[in-house]
C-alpha cells in the first residue's frame, strides 16, 4: 500500500492545507484511497449514464443506481466509513454498473470516447495503486480542482439527504438525474464558467432536496415541536443512538417497546425528541451527553449498545470498553463492529443490540436537566405573530443564524464565547450539531420565545431559511438580506457544504464561515465567493459582534 493519501474535505484537514499522511479524522491511507477510487468510478457512472445515447426509459434498473450512487457518496463523508471492505465492495459494485451501462450504449453501434474512467478495469489487487492516480491532486489546475470538490462535497451533501428521504419512501428522480449529471461534469468538464454555474446549481438542488427530506419527516413523524429533553438518566439499561437516521431509530423504538431497556439519542439524534410520532414512545428516554466528537468519553459512561446511523465516528482507542458494542448501519461501518443490513423491504432486525442491552448496566448519569428544541419552521409559524410583535417593539433586536457543525478543535470555543457575548435581546437560530456549543448555557428567554430556536438536525438548516423567507412576507421586503438576520455559521463536513450552497441559492449574503474557511477554495474562488455572496472568515468575538451590527 502507498503510504500517502491528500483529503481535504473537513474542517479540520490537517494545517488548513490537506492531510497528506493519515487523517485527522483517523482514516488511514487505504481507507482514502479506496474512497479515492470510489468516487473515480461514480463519476464514470455519471459519464455513462449520460451519454446522449442513453436512452433513460430503458433502465429500469436507474433507480437503483440512484440508490448505490447516493448510498456510495454519503459512504466517503467525513467520519462515516472507515471500513476499506464496505467501500472496496462498493468499488467492485460500481465497476459492474458502469460496464452494465456501457455495454447497453455500445450496443447500439456507437463508439466511446477513450477515458481511462469508462475503461479501467482493475482488480482489488490493483485498487490502492490505481487510486493512487485518480484522487483530488489528479488535477493540477488549483482552481478548477477548487470547484470540482466544492460541488463534489455539495452533491455529498446532498446525497445523505436524499439517502434519509429515500428510506421514508420520498424519492425524488430529477435530484437522483442531476447528481448522475454533475459527477459526469465533475469528470469531464475544465471550464471554470460551466463548473461555477454548477456549483450555484448544486445549491439550487440542495434546496430541493432538503425540501424533500423535510416533507419525509415531516410526514411521517408529524411536525417538529417544542419539546423539553431530559438529559439526565433512568436505572435501566439502554441502547444510545448517534447519527441522523430517523427511520432507525423508529425501527428501533418500535422493536423495543417492551424489552426492558430504554433508548437515548446522541449528537444529531437529538431531534427525534421533537417528533410527535416519535416522542410518543416512553422508552426514548433522553438525550446522552453532545456532539459527536465526545464520544469516546460518552460512550465509556453510557454502558450499552451504541448504533451508528451515520457519521460522525471517531474511531475509538486501543483500549476503549465499548468496541465490542457498537453497531453500524447504512453507509457507515467501521473494521471490527457489526453492521446491520435491511431487508429488501427497508426492515432492519435490531434484535442483537436490544438482547446485548439487556446484559449491560444502565448509563452512568454524566449530567442532569433538560434542553428545550423543536422550532422547525411549522413550530416557528404557529409562534410568527408573538415573534413579529417581539422584533416591532425591540424586545428583539437581532437573529443570529449559528446553525452548522460542532468539533473538537479548541478554536470552536469562540461559538460558545459568541453566544454567551451577544446582548439580551439577539435570538440564536440553530440547527445541526453546531448547538452543543451553546443550548446548555442558561441564555434565558425573551417574552417566553427562547434565546437558543433549536430547528433540529443540519438538514433542518432548510427549516431556517424557511423561517427567514416567512419573516421577509410578513415584514414586506424585497430583500432576504434586509431582515434583522446575520449569519455564523460553523461547518465540519461536507453536509455543511450543501448546507451553505443552498443558503447562497436562496440569496442569503454575507454569511460567516468558521472557524476556518475551507482548505479546497483556492485563492481565486474564495474571491469569487467573497466578491459574489460576501462570505468571509470569522476573526475574534468583539470584533465580529461589531461586524454584524450587534
Ligand atoms: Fe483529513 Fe478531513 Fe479528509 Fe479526514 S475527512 S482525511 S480529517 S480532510
Ligand atoms: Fe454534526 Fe457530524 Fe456536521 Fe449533522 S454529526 S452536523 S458534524
Amino acid at each position: 500500500m502507498n503510504e500517502k493519501m491528500f483529503c481535504f474535505q473537513c474542517q479540520e484537514t490537517a494545517g488548513c492545507v490537506g492531510c497528506k499522511i493519515s487523517g485527522v479524522c483517523g482514516k488511514n491511507p487505504l481507507v482514502a484511497h479506496a474512497q479515492d477510487l470510489l468516487i473515480y468510478m461514480l463519476k464514470g457512472i455519471g459519464v455513462i449514464a449520460n451519454h446522449k445515447t442513453c436512452d433513460k426509459k430503458y433502465c429500469d434498473n436507474r433507480k437503483k443506481i440512484h440508490a448505490f450512487v447516493n448510498d456510495s457518496l454519503f459512504c466517503t463523508i467525513t467520519n462515516a466509513n472507515f471500513d476499506v471492505e464496505s467501500i472496496y465492495s462498493r468499488i467492485d459494485k460500481a465497476l459492474e454498473i458502469r460496464n452494465w451501462f456501457k455495454e447497453r450504449v455500445l450496443s447500439k453501434g456507437v463508439t466511446l470516447p477513450k477515458l481511462d474512467v469508462l475503461e479501467w478495469n482493475g482488480t482489488r489487487e490493483q485498487y490502492d495503486e490505481k487510486a493512487m492516480t485518480v484522487g483530488v491532486l489528479s488535477e493540477n489546475n488549483e482552481d478548477i480542482r477548487s470547484l470540482k470538490e466544492l460541488n463534489m462535497y455539495g452533491l455529498k451533501g446532498m446525497a445523505a439527504y436524499l439517502e434519509h428521504a429515500s428510506r421514508l419512501g420520498f424519492v425524488d428522480g430529477d435530484i437522483n438525474e442531476y447528481i448522475l449529471q454533475t459527477l459526469g461534469l465533475i469528470m469531464t468538464c475544465n471550464d471554470a464558467d460551466k463548473l461555477t454555474a454548477s456549483v450555484l446549481k448544486t445549491g439550487e438542488m440542495g434546496v430541493s432536496a432538503m425540501a424533500l427530506l423535510d416533507k419525509a419527516n415531516t410526514t411521517t413523524y408529524g411536525n417538529p415541536e417544542i419539546t423539553e429533553v431530559n438529559i439526565g438518566v433512568g436505572t435501566r439499561p439502554g441502547i444510545l443512538v448517534s447519527g441522523h437516521d430517523l427511520n432507525d431509530i423508529q425501527q428501533l423504538l418500535e422493536q423495543s417497546q417492551d424489552a426492558g431497556i430504554d433508548i437515548y439519542t446522541h449528537s444529531e439524534m437529538l431531534p427525534t425528541h421533537y417528533y410527535p410520532k416519535l416522542k410518543r414512545y416512553s422508552h426514548l428516554k433522553g438525550n446522552y451527553g453532545n456532539a459527536w466528537w465526545k464520544q469516546r468519553e460518552e460512550f465509556e459512561s453510557f454502558n450499552g449498545p451504541i448504533l451508528f446511523t451515520t457519521n460522525c465516528i471517531v474511531p475509538p482507542t486501543a483500549n476503549a470498553s465499548y468496541k465490542d458494542r457498537v453497531f453500524t448501519t447504512n453507509s457507515t461501518g467501521f473494521p471490527g463492529w457489526k453492521h446491520i443490513v435491511a431487508d429488501e423491504n427497508g426492515r432492519k432486525d435490531f434484535s442483537e443490540i436490544i438482547a446485548l442491552a439487556k446484559t449491560c448496566q444502565s448509563p452512568k448519569e454524566i449530567e442532569t436537566g433538560k434542553i428545550v428544541g423543536g422550532f422547525a419552521h411549522n413550530q416557528v409559524f404557529a409562534l410568527a405573530d408573538k415573534v413579529v410583535d417581539a422584533v416591532k417593539n425591540g424586545a428583539i433586536r437581532k437573529f443570529v443564524v449559528m446553525a452548522g457543525c460542532d468539533g473538537r478543535m479548541k478554536n470552536r470555543e469562540y461559538y460558545t464565547e459568541f453566544a454567551k457575548a451577544l446582548p439580551k435581546d439577539c435570538v440564536i437560530l440553530t440547527a445541526g450539531c453546531a448547538k452543543y456549543k451553546y443550548n446548555k448555557l442558561d441564555l434565558g428567554d425573551i417574552g417566553g420565545i427562547p434565546r437558543v430556536l433549536d430547528a433540529g438536525q443540519c438538514n433542518d438548516s432548510y427549516s431556517l431559511a424557511l423561517i427567514a423567507l416567512k419573516l421577509k412576507e410578513v415584514f414586506g421586503l424585497d430583500d432576504i438580506n434586509k431582515l434583522p438576520v446575520v449569519y455564523n455559521i460553523a461547518w465540519y463536513e461536507q453536509k455543511a457544504v450543501i448546507v451553505l450552497l443552498a443558503l447562497l441559492s436562496l440569496g442569503v449574503k454575507n454569511i460567516h464561515l468558521g472557524p476556518t474557511l475551507p482548505a479546497f477554495l483556492s485563492p481565486n474562488v474564495a474571491k469569487v465567493l467573497v466578491e459574489n455572496f460576501g462570505i468571509s472568515g470569522i476573526t475574534t468575538v468583539e470584533e465580529d459582534l461589531k461586524i454584524f451590527g450587534i
